[in-house]
């Protein structure tokens, strides 16, 4: 076997194996001949395979023989084909794309992906839920992992962070509770993928630090639209180290280009049965349709003089730095481009670990950041079966590496010659570089080895109350509503009150509101605060989702229910008016195969109405022909499809003949609103676009929601 050379821009290479030559991806062979032809199977070892279809046997009916080697090399590598899951973070999906810096920061720092502008920086990034097993749902409450591996010209950078800012605890002694508290109950085995019950809860009243993330994944922040549309933390102050060692504080964002966007609870729980995979099918849909996602880079900057005069420890990752008081500084773009080849090489192999920095990016002291730069080395080392799995080709570096590391599991790079070790007397192989090399910042250590905290770590109100205070009214109903939710799953009333005696330090009137839809029977005494919290802390409009839409109905969908007989013109002004803005559009019909319209046109339908709920689309659009609305009464996922978009506050266009049809979904005229929107004429559907800008109706919500 000869490997030729490197034929394509994208890894992919010739291998020719016998008289056969075969494509080989970054990940192994696509099982294409470079002729077209269909490669013989072959086993493991190369052995042209002549029957995939029966076992070796003693006659047609007779026993198995053990010398079936192909059998047996068969079965022997399914029955190893899963590795051990994330013990957090399981369910992700990842995609290829590259970091572009458009504002150099080479005054802060040497790292050349931070200093060289217009420079593409190859990335591979992965976003997660962090609760759920991998095969559990995309839309869990939950928080989002964002993790982003750079591969730089001076090694992998691993950013690896969440969507949210802040975490559930101050120190990395207590992650292995909290994880524990929140994934299923151990005894049970249930709930999967969710905080909703007695165990996490019964965590967090016990433990106050959680409070301002409690906040957090009780918002709509925690059921986001899409991958697409949320922001990026790094969560944790780190450090930027310039070429005179000296250093500045950074925590990192990314913001999404298409604004921020989450769906309602309600909807969260349709979609998870409609589409578990609605998520990941987002992504891959928009980077196979060439509508590539894109964030910015942004830091937020400051000294040692801003630390110490800040309200709170900026080595605590409870706590956020607002943006009104250090602004963030968009510093460059990250675009993802390029689904995988193979989720398992790929999204499954992948490793990230915040240990991995290049010179120029360093640590600070926060006990969180520091508990993980053990623990992600240590996981993958058991997740991915040994030392060596940055040979895996999506962990390597994409710079030169050498060391003298060798053997292990799986070794793949063992160096050639003589030498495995330095300095050697054979001019062989690599030495250290004082110049090139990474050193860590010299920071000043003195102390007392003790088991303690930063003293303003001990207070867990303040920031809870700035968050609550910077949502709109419609945010702080989805919190309230939230809160009341998971605690009405909660069997043990001394829980539920426990989390009402702390909500009352940090809004009475969510504490009071909370506390009426559980129906406490009494509002619990506050908890006593650890510290006592500040008063008047300023809102910061940075904290609300509904506060950073997106200006556009760009890489939004809007579904549309057709019918045969649907008028061809409106159908072609809505498609056109759509595509003007960017968005997509899916035609739902009674049969997949598709309608005919009234220009005698057969039309694919991309959906089957009974598997495609409203809850699948931003915007729905109905327009069946006078008889197919008739048709479509007698079908209960039609009448769901239409009450669903009417309490998800979403914006419904509708043609001439479906008036039955909002009928049968439960639309009177008295319900009908202004995002209830007549299409009966070509040149309504640009307007209904804009419309369509706000994403939801929100002045309807509170008809639909009395309970
Ligand atoms: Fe993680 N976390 N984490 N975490 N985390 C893991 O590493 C851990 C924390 C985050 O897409 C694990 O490879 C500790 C904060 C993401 O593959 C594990 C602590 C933030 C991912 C681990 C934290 C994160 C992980 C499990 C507290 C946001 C998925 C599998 C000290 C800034 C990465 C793995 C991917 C994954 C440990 C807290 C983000 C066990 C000990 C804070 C995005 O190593």
């Amino acid at each position: 076997m000869a490997d030729s050379a490197d034929k394509r821009a994208d890894n992919r290479i010739e291998v020719t194996i016998g008289d056969q030559t075969v494509e080989r991806g970054p990940q192994g062979a696509t099982h294409q001949t470079a002729k077209g032809e269909t490669p013989t199977l072959t086993t493991q070892q190369g052995v042209p395979v002549a029957d995939d279809q029966n076992t070796l046997k003693a006659g047609p009916r007779g026993a198995s023989l053990m010398e079936d080697f192909h059998f047996r090399e068969k079965i022997f590598h399914f029955d190893h084909e899963r590795i051990p899951e994330r013990v957090v973070h399981a369910r992700g999906y990842a995609a290829h794309g590259f970091f572009e810096l458009t504002d150099s920061l080479a005054e802060y720092t040497t790292a050349s992906v931070l200093g060289k502008t217009g420079v593409q920086v190859p990335v591979f990034t992965r976003f997660s839920t962090v609760a759920g097993a991998k095969g559990s749902s995309d839309l869990a409450r939950d928080v989002r992992g964002f993790a982003v591996k750079f591969y730089t010209e001076e090694g992998n950078w691993d950013l690896v962070g969440n969507n949210m800012p802040v975490f559930f605890i101050q120190d990395a002694m207590k992650f292995p509770d909290m994880v524990h508290a929140v994934k299923e109950e151990p005894d049970s085995g249930f709930p999967q993928a969710q905080s909703a019950h007695d165990n996490f809860w019964d965590f967090a009243s016990l433990s106050p630090e959680t409070v301002h993330m409690l906040m957090w994944v009780m918002s709509d922040r925690a059921i986001p639209r899409s991958f697409r549309f949320m922001e990026g933390f790094g969560v944790h102050s780190f450090r930027l180290i310039n070429a005179e060692g000296k250093s500045t504080y950074v925590k990192f964002h990314w913001k999404p280009k298409s604004g921020l966007q989450s769906v309602v609870w309600n909807e969260a729980l349709k979609i998870n049965g409609a589409d578990p995979d609605f998520h990941r099918r987002d992504l891959w849909d928009a980077i196979q349709s060439g509508d590539f996602p894109e964030w910015e880079l942004g830091v937020q900057l400051f000294d040692d003089a801003f630390a110490d005069s800040f309200d709170f420890d900026i080595l605590d990752a409870t706590k956020l730095i607002p943006e009104e008081l250090v602004p963030v500084r968009r510093v460059g773009r990250m675009v993802l481009n390029r689904v995988v080849d193979n989720f398992f090489a790929e999204t499954e192999q992948v490793a990230f670990c915040t240990q991995n920095v290049v010179p120029g990016i360093g640590f600070t002291n926060d006990p969180l950041l520091q508990g993980r730069n053990f623990s992600y080395l240590d996981t993958q080392t058991k997740r991915l079966g040994g030392p060596n799995f940055t040979h895996i080709p999506i962990n390597a570096p994409k710079c030169p590496f050498h060391n003298f590391q060798q053997d292990g599991h799986m070794a793949m790079h063992n160096p050639k010659g003589r030498a495995n070790y330095e300095p050697n007397s054979w001019g062989q192989g690599p030495r250290e570089n004082p110049q090139r090399g990474y050193r860590h910042y010299e920071e000043a250590l003195e102390g007392r080895k003790t088991r303690e905290r930063g003293e303003l770590f001990a207070d867990h109100y303040s920031q809870a109350r700035q968050f609550l205070m910077s949502q709109t009214s419609t945010e702080r109903t989805h919190i309230k509503n939230a809160f009341v939710f998971e605690l009405s799953k909660c069997q043990t009333p001394a829980i539920r009150s426990r989390v009402v005696a702390h909500l009352r330090n940090v809004d009475e009137d969510l504490a009071k509101a909370v506390a009426a839809g559980l129906r406490l029977e009494a509002l619990p005494e506050a908890a006593p605060p650890a510290r006592k919290p500040l008063t008047g802390l300023p809102p910061s409009d940075r904290l609300s989702i509904l506060k950073n839409g997106p200006d556009s109905f760009a890489g939004r969908k809007i579904g549309v229910v057709v019918t045969d007989g649907t008028d061809a013109e409106l159908l072609k002004a809505l498609l056109e008016a759509a595509k003007a803005e960017g968005a997509n559009v899916e035609l739902i019909a009674p049969e997949v195969g598709g309608v005919k319209t009234t220009d005698g046109k057969l039309l694919a339908a991309g959906q089957k109405i009974v598997g495609a709920p409203s809850v699948l689309y931003d915007a729905v659009v109905l327009l069946p022909s006078a008889d197919g609305a008739k048709r479509l009464a007698g079908e209960a996922t039609a009448r769901d499809f239409v009450a669903d978009a009417y309490a998800h506050a979403k914006f419904i266009g509708y043609g001439r003949d479906a008036e039955s049809m909002l009928a049968k979904g439960g639309i009177t005229s008295a319900d009908k609103d202004d995002g209830i929107i007549s299409l009966s004429a070509a040149g309504d559907m640009k307007a209904f676009i804009q419309s369509c800008r706000a994403l939801r109706f929100w002045a309807r919500e509170s008809k639909t929601h009395s309970v």
